[in-house]
């Protein structure tokens, strides 16, 4: 048996099937965990949530910011914009069961010590603060007002931590910090206008995983959503999105041993 975990497939339902036959996939004896981002931009988006859902107890996946776009737009009153390619799932006759499966993921999953995110983490949480905002976002997502939480969460601000926020700002910075996160500062500033690669941050900000101070600096996190990433050799750090739709690779990573198997795209 083994673990995969797989990096942003944004649609791209056909690179996943050749990415899984590589692998040798088998629903008997392995699990798939996918980092987020599994629909939007590619061309296939209706058939690759479809079929993550229907793996059932083989997969698990952390949100990413595009699943949750999808949400806003189909339960909340967000409009999908030109390039969003998943009004077909919005529309599909299974849609209902579909979002039901999406509000049910979490933001973050641990297993067997590892920590698995769409983005990032700020150096000033722990694993705890991590699942503990997880379920919280988890369980307005899972309520009877989810439409006007969807509407609320759209927003740079807060942009730092504080335990003392309200329950909704909370939610806010979570979903801002483990969806969207690629520079901040060492107390856990965000940061969304700058998307360079990582060794060119914005005055007086870092990569997340750059701070010297991170809580977290001994653990193994598996993330996605940053695809111009390269070059990273920072010790527990494993970017995954390796920007399949973007004509990159789209890639798995056994957790065991840490090999990664791609495809081109
Ligand atoms: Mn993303």
């Amino acid at each position: 048996m083994s673990n995969y975990l797989i990096g942003d497939i944004q649609g791209c339902f056909d690179s996943l099937q050749i990415l899984l036959k590589k692998i040798k996939f088998s629903s008997d004896k392995d699990q798939l965990f996918f980092l987020g981002d599994v629909v939007n931009r590619g061309n296939k988006s209706l058939e690759t949530l479809r079929f993550i859902k229907d793996l059932e107890g083989n997969a698990q996946m952390v949100l990413g910011n595009h699943d949750f776009h999808l949400l806003a737009c189909a339960l909340g009153s967000k409009k999908p914009n030109k390039k969003d390619t998943f009004t077909d799932i919005i529309s599909a006759n299974d849609a209902e069961s579909l979002f039901d499966f999406l509000k049910n993921q979490p933001l973050a999953i641990t297993h067997k010590g590892v920590l698995m995110v769409h983005a990032g983490i700020p150096p000033n949480w722990d694993v705890n603060r991590v699942i503990q905002q997880s379920k919280k976002v988890q369980k307005h997502l899972q309520g009877t007002n989810i439409s006007q939480f969807l509407d609320d969460m759209y927003d740079n601000k807060p942009n730092i931590w504080s335990k003392d926020l309200s329950e909704l700002a909370q939610c806010r910075y979570s979903i801002n910090a483990l969806m969207r996160l690629r520079f901040c500062k060492s107390n856990g500033e965000l940061e969304f206008d700058y998307k360079m690669n990582y060794t060119h941050p914005p005055k007086g900000f870092k990569a997340w995983f750059m701070h010297k101070n991170r809580l977290l600096k001994d653990t193994d996190i598996f993330f996605g959503h940053w695809s111009s990433l390269s070059g990273v050799n920072q010790a527990h750090i494993y970017p995954m999105d390796h920007g399949c739709v973007w004509h990159g690779r789209l890639s798995a990573i056994r957790l065991k041993d840490k090999k990664i198997f791609s495809v081109s795209c």
